[in-house]
């Protein structure tokens, strides 16, 4: 049966009872933070802030702000708020140890994580008579797990197909007639490409809507994707640190997502002073898990830079609402859905024999990212025979390969080619327009 909410007590809750329900939830998360974790325990010692100082959500302010140094530091086990023997679950970013993020789920985290996923579904006009085609990858990543679950919650038939082999993709989309289709942005264009190409037109299938997310893309993208398969596509936003997908999600109107803010409390800061700005204004996206057991996570800076707005929507939500992130403030930056810094292909150069003398250059091409990077040899590396460089470009796209997830086109350059920068360097070009 087609539902217009999948928790219409929560999605359409009035805003009085809304912070009443946020309130209630900070004061029980401040204490089980106190309580069980040493890290914010003395986070908060040294800031001069007990439990009991914290009534509701108009005391959030008070609260030390965590960042993804803190993650670091605490990284795997510090920051866990439960016994090991209660988690049932980790799922974790990309990345070298260092840049690594671990998340711990109780079985009651994962029951709203995949709640939350049900909701964009059911945003996106799923039900019970839906077949729901996953292709984000699954495994630590959490694109592929948290639509799964969302998917048995809402009730659809679940192709977890995860992301690749594109053939068979359309082949199980085509003889199990696939409905929905959850994947990036971008492989949803490559799809719809590979559709054309084959000669299958939109018509051909029986796909209505996407729901994709894990990486930015533009209005532009959505036009395209949607004309290549026939559908509405839909953005949902989240992040390995709240849970995974479904943090926010779009509904019909497709301008913006509804936060699920009975979960996830959202604020707004200047990402250089760290003030908190007034709603309606640009700024870093923080977020306080209110509810989440084994990992929560206080005032934790996304570095996702958006703007938060809570005008009347069309559909019925009183959820608040972000804007597409429009940029970041660190240099992380999202190459075919996988979260990539500078630092770690700095990180093989050097372990591999290189200097620091390097220019990564992402594009998209077709819908689709490229990534090459440009490494300067050392003058005892250089030789002219081609042989020898292209051997040595691909042993080091497979160590980078390695290290990111993905595979990049690596072009070893003569000595002293690479422009020298006299102020901080510039490491990459990011020729995508992604961002307004
Ligand atoms: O990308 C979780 C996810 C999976 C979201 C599937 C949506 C769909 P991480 O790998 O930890 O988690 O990356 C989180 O990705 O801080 C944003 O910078 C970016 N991001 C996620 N969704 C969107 C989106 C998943 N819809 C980081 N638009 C976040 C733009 C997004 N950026």
């Amino acid at each position: 049966m087609l539902k217009r909410y999948f928790q219409p007590e929560r999605e359409t809750m009035s805003r009085e009872d809304m912070k009443a329900h946020q309130s209630a939830l900070l004061v029980e998360q401040v204490q089980h933070v106190y309580n069980n974790v040493a890290y914010y325990r003395e986070r908060m010692d040294a800031a001069g802030v007990k439990p009991e100082d914290i009534h509701g959500i108009e005391d959030l302010h008070k609260l030390p702000m965590l960042t993804k140094a803190d993650l670091r530091d605490a990284y795997p086990y510090g920051l866990l708020a439960v016994p090991l023997g209660d988690c049932v679950r980790i799922q974790s970013t990309s990345g070298t140890t260092g840049r690594r993020v671990v998340s711990f789920y109780t079985q009651h985290d994962i029951d709203i994580w995949e709640e939350c996923c049900a909701r964009a579904i059911v945003a996106a006009g799923g039900s019970n008579e839906d077949v729901c085609q996953i292709a984000y990858g699954y495994g630590l990543f959490t694109g592929g797990p948290g639509l799964n679950g969302g998917s048995h919650k809402v009730g659809c038939l679940t192709l977890p197909m995860s992301s690749g082999n594109t053939e068979r993709q359309i082949q199980f989309m085509q003889d199990l007639h696939a409905t929905i289709l959850c994947c990036t942005p971008s492989y949803a264009a490559y799809i719809g490409e590979t559709l054309k190409e084959k000669g299958i037109s939109p018509d051909e299938i029986d796909l209505k809507a996407g729901i994709f997310g894990a990486e930015p893309w533009t209005e532009e993208m959505r036009r395209d994707i949607e004309k290549s398969l026939g559908i509405k596509a839909y953005d949902i936003y989240g992040l390995t640190e709240t849970s995974g997908p479904g943090v926010a999600f779009e509904c019909e109107e497709q301008n913006g997502m509804h936060i699920n803010e009975d979960h996830f409390l959202a604020e707004i800061i200047d990402p250089d002073t760290g003030e908190v700005l007034p709603e309606g204004s640009r700024g870093e996206l923080v977020f306080t898990s209110l509810d989440k057991k084994a990992f929560p996570l206080l005032r934790y800076r996304t570095r996702d830079i958006c703007v938060l707005t809570r005008e009347e929507c069309s559909c019925g939500r009183t959820l608040i609402k972000m804007s597409k992130p429009m940029g970041r403030s660190d240099d992380m930056m999202i190459i075919r859905g996988v979260n990539v810094f500078p630092s770690q292909v700095e990180t093989v150069l050097l372990k591999e024999g290189y200097a620091a003398n390097y220019l990564i250059e992402v594009d998209r091409v077709h819908n689709s990212d490229t990534l090459d990077i440009y490494v300067e040899l050392l003058p005892e590396q250089f030789s002219d025979t081609m042989r020898d460089i292209t051997v040595r470009e691909k042993q080091l796209a497979g160590a980078i390969k390695t290290m990111l997830g993905i595979s990049p086109k690596v072009h070893l350059v003569s000595p002293k080619t690479i422009a020298r920068s006299e102020g901080k360097a510039v490491r990459v070009i990011d020729k995508r327009k992604l961002h307004d």
